[in-house]
């Protein structure tokens, strides 16, 4: 299978600056970052590297999945976004994991063996919000495949961090816009039942930059997709 590693970014000069050493770019056989309009110097470190950048016509990190796809030729992708979050070592485990037969593999924040970025926290309201739209992912679309199966829970359905085949990726025609385009994917992928599988990651800080996902709106969109994917089921 031919290995595409995709890097989003958004003004992460200071994530990529610390992390670039520790991505396995050998371990994928095309890579590209598609950025979102960065003006900090983050499109200059990678050219400057000799890794291919692209940049988006619109906003938004929807597009930018979107213009990975469009981009790439690889039968898997993989997303990583440098910002200090998500550990670049767990990048060969999710290709292998798409390898073994999986049409989508997502690195989970949450179960065990698995570390948010809110772990330390006494309230945890970002990893509560993901763990509350999670489980009603997983009724409204896992519920017969767990009734069989426990173990069939997808315990972390919003995590970007993920690899899915290009032929899982076109089947699905994500067409959410922002934030919640990762959240569609495995709604989606669940509806056709597909195989997802999960490996465990360890989320770290941010290492510098901004967040752009502010939680309220962000919540809020995520309601309305979820209505959406009920009301739509597999017509899409
Ligand atoms: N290409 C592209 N990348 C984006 C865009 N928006 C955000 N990103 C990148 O996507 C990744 C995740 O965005 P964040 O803003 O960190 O969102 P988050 O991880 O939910 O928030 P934090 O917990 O604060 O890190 C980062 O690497 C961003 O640079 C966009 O519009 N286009
Ligand atoms: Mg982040």
């Amino acid at each position: 299978m031919k290995r595409t590693l995709v890097l989003l970014t958004l003004n992460e000069i200071e994530g990529v600056t610390e992390l670039f050493d520790r991505i396995p770019f050998d371990a994928a056989d095309e890579s590209l970052v598609v950025d979102g309009g960065s003006t900090d110097g983050t499109v200059e470190f990678f050219t400057t590297r000799g890794v291919k950048v692209v940049g988006q016509e619109k906003k938004g990190r929807a597009e930018a999945f979107r213009v990975a796809f469009d981009s790439t030729t690889g039968d898997v992708l993989c997303f990583f976004s440098p910002d200090g979050n998500e550990d670049p070592a767990d990048i060969p485990r999710l290709f292998e994991k798409i390898e073994a037969g999986a049409d989508m593999a997502i690195a989970r924040r949450f179960g065990e063996g698995a570390r948010n970025e809110e772990d330390d926290s006494v309230l945890r309201w970002r990893a509560w919000a993901n763990q509350a739209f999670t489980l009603l992912a997983n009724l409204a679309f896992n519920l017969p495949k767990l009734v069989r199966e426990r173990g069939a829970y997808v315990q972390d359905t919003i995590n970007g961090y993920r690899a899915i085949t290009r032929e899982a990726f076109r089947r699905l025609s994500m067409d959410a816009e922002g934030f919640l385009v990762e959240y569609q994917m495995t709604m989606r992928a669940l509806k056709l039942g597909m195989k997802i599988v999960e490996i465990p990651t360890i989320e770290h800080d941010r290492i510098g930059g901004q967040s752009t996902a502010s939680s309220l709106p962000t919540g809020l969109r995520f309601v309305r997709g979820l209505a959406r994917e009920i009301v739509i089921g597999r017509r899409f």
